[in-house]
């Protein structure tokens, strides 16, 4: 009965913690477009991205299926078609996404990324997680702050 009640003032006290997090979260300058790539991403709606969706997403975003990898311009154009940033913005982006600085994005840039989301290493990207990393990769880049948020 001790134990019961310990617990209860246990997930109590976590409610209030839980949610200053996701205040913290939604105050965050890109939340709504880090949240919609997140959506994208997360296929199987369990508010978690496994590596293999993360894999999928990067197939996904290939301009054809055979290749190894998104070029540039296809990336540029993606992602100002998608996400309305100025073609400068994306191209720094292309910059953030390939990690291991060879010129290209590929698949090993896919899973380093990964690795790097996912604080901690529990191979799980958390909503958290995800909208922390993509924010700071969006303010690394400089993109303008979304209006009306
Ligand atoms: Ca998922
Ligand atoms: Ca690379
Ligand atoms: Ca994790």
């Amino acid at each position: 009965m001790k134990n019961m009640h310990l617990l209860s003032l246990f997930l109590i006290s976590l409610l209030p913690l839980t949610l200053a997090q996701s205040n913290a979260l939604r105050s965050l300058p890109y939340y709504q477009m880090a949240l919609k790539t997140f959506r994208s991403i997360d296929t199987n709606r369990n508010n978690v991205i496994e590596r293999n969706e993360s894999i999928a997403n990067f197939e996904s975003f290939k301009q054809n299926p055979k290749d190894t990898e998104i070029n540039r311009d296809w990336f540029i154009r993606r992602v100002t078609h998608v996400y309305g940033l100025n073609s400068s913005v994306a191209s720094s982006l292309y910059n953030q996404y390939d990690q291991d600085n060879n010129g290209v994005v590929n698949e090993t840039d896919y899973k380093l990324m990964y690795r790097a989301f996912d604080k901690d290493r529990n191979e799980r990207l958390t909503i958290d997680e995800f909208i922390r990393a993509d924010n700071n990769m969006l303010i690394a880049v400089g993109a303008p702050e979304p209006r009306g948020k």
